[in-house]
């Protein structure tokens, strides 16, 4: 992207989130599995080197925007498009016909939800390298959800579990997140417009990027 979004200031990519997952650095099983459950007829489990070998898999330029205001530009993901993952699954679990949400859940207990047509967007990729190279447990391993034109809460890392659902579940962002979290449309947070939650987020950044730093060892 040439122009970042309003609001949004250029940033390294390291590990961040909210506070209370900073201490939750998982570790990653030896054969790691997603559970695709919620609304579907036979909830599965799958191995994760199954999804990643799906068709269509390829690598993708783009940017990450944090809600907090900083933005990491141009990381270069490889992996599958959901959406290609999806219409697999699909034949196998079964989704009811009304799913209209879809969470994704980390290995660290985080969840976000997005809207199933969002996620099926071409630029959403379960993703399992950046920059050629394979993915480390604190960017989000064994695999991770990015999701480029909605705020970096919907990115989850270390993917577990996938959840068909017939509604939005909030998860543990609360409030502080939105149902579709679209960056181009300012989306921060479900209450109160999205430019008023600037300042008193890049007032929260230090304190939250340095309990981040605590556990990954960085000053
Ligand atoms: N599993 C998990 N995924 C997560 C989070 C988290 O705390 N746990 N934080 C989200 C938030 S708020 C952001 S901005 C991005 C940050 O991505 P990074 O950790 O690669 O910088 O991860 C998202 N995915
Ligand atoms: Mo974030």
């Amino acid at each position: 992207m040439d122009q970042l979004p309003p609001g949004q200031a250029i940033a390294p990519l390291r590990r961040f989130g909210l506070t209370q997952f900073a201490g939750v650095l998982p570790t990653v099983p030896a054969h790691p599995v997603v559970t695709v459950t919620g609304a579907v007829r036979r909830p599965t489990q799958f191995d994760v080197a199954t999804i990643s070998g799906l068709p269509g898999r390829r690598e993708q330029l783009s940017d990450l925007h944090c809600v907090t205001t900083w933005s990491a530009t141009e990381l270069k993901w490889g992996g599958v498009p959901f959406r290609e993952a999806h219409e697999w699954l699909t034949g196998k679990v079964k989704p009811h016909p009304r799913c209209a949400w879809v969470v994704f859940v980390g290995l660290d207990g985080y969840r976000s939800c997005l809207r199933l047509d969002d996620a099926l967007a071409e630029d959403v990729l379960l993703v399992d390298s950046l920059d050629g190279r394979p993915l480390t447990v604190e960017l989000g391993a064994p695999l991770r959800l990015v999701a480029p034109a909605h705020y970096g809460y919907k990115s989850v890392r270390h993917v577990c579990a996938v959840e068909y659902r017939l509604k939005y579940d909030a998860g543990p962002g609360g409030w502080k997140g939105h149902p579709r979290g679209r960056v181009a449309h300012e989306e921060r947070s479900r209450l109160l417009p999205g430019w008023l939650w600037r300042s008193v987020w890049r007032r929260a950044l230090p304190l939250a990027r340095r309990r981040y730093e605590a556990i990954d060892g960085r000053s």
